[in-house]
């Protein structure tokens, strides 16, 4: 993350806060740990937050692949909240000068019409998987698994937050990150808007009391970037 980069995820940072996005208290992941702070993307639910989410994103990886060889043909959005958001981003894309096939997958089996699980365009080249959070990286492997079944290759992620927490693997925590697992195992290159680091970091600054501890969850140091 450059200069640049780092400032993309503190503008994040205060929009999720300011759309009620990200917010603070008790919850539980879908892993079943505790946390306290949830992103919910759901709530980017009017035409100018998701326009304006489609943004960041947008801005976000064309800086990645300037700076950070990031190669991506076409972009996926994994149902369902991958749909809106592939939409939204594909047209943002475009916007900026960079028109990209995008495609998206149907959880429900159809056999009529259509047919197949995927919708849009062919899912071949160098595929983007666009998704909203990384906790412990089943979402992301189930998108990989998808996109591979269909005779493509997954080649990057990009999400709108790290939560930088430990990997999942066959129901066990395992003492790397899902990033790294995605990134060192699998071989993707995955991009995030912000990661949990950032959100410390916006919070330290506006002198908010640390309500955020990352190290119950955390699968690597918070020093650590991808
Ligand atoms: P993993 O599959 O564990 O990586 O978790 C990612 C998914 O968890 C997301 O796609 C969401 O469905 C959900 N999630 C959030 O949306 N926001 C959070 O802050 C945390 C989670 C979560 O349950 O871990």
């Amino acid at each position: 993350q450059n200069d640049e980069g780092r400032a993309l995820a503190q503008e994040f940072v205060q929009f999720a806060i300011a759309s009620g996005v990200l917010r603070f208290g008790e919850f539980k992941t879908k892993a079943g740990r505790m946390s306290p702070y949830f992103f919910n993307a759901g709530l980017f639910d009017d035409g100018a937050k998701l326009g304006r989410l489609a943004q960041f994103y947008a801005r976000g990886l064309l800086l990645e692949e300037k700076t950070s060889g990031l190669q991506f043909d076409m972009i996926f959005g994994p149902a369902y909240k991958g749909i809106p958001l592939v939409a939204a981003v594909a047209v943002e894309l475009a916007r900026l000068g960079r028109n990209l096939p995008f495609a998206y997958n149907r959880k429900e089996a159809k056999d009529h019409g259509e047919g197949g699980s995927l919708v849009g365009a062919p899912v071949k080249g160098r595929v983007l998987i666009l998704d909203d959070v990384i906790s412990a990286g089943t979402a992301t492997r189930e998108s990989i698994a998808i996109i591979r079944a269909a005779g493509a290759t997954p080649h990057a992620v990009a999400i709108a937050l790290d939560r930088q927490e430990k990997a999942v693997e066959n129901g066990q925590d395992v003492a790397y990150s899902a990033v790294q697992f995605v990134t060192r195992e699998l071989g993707l290159h995955v991009f995030a808007i912000a990661r949990l680091t950032d959100l410390l970091q916006y919070l330290a600054e506006a002198g908010k009391a640390p309500a955020v501890d990352a190290e119950p969850n955390s699968g690597d140091s918070l020093q650590t970037h991808y």
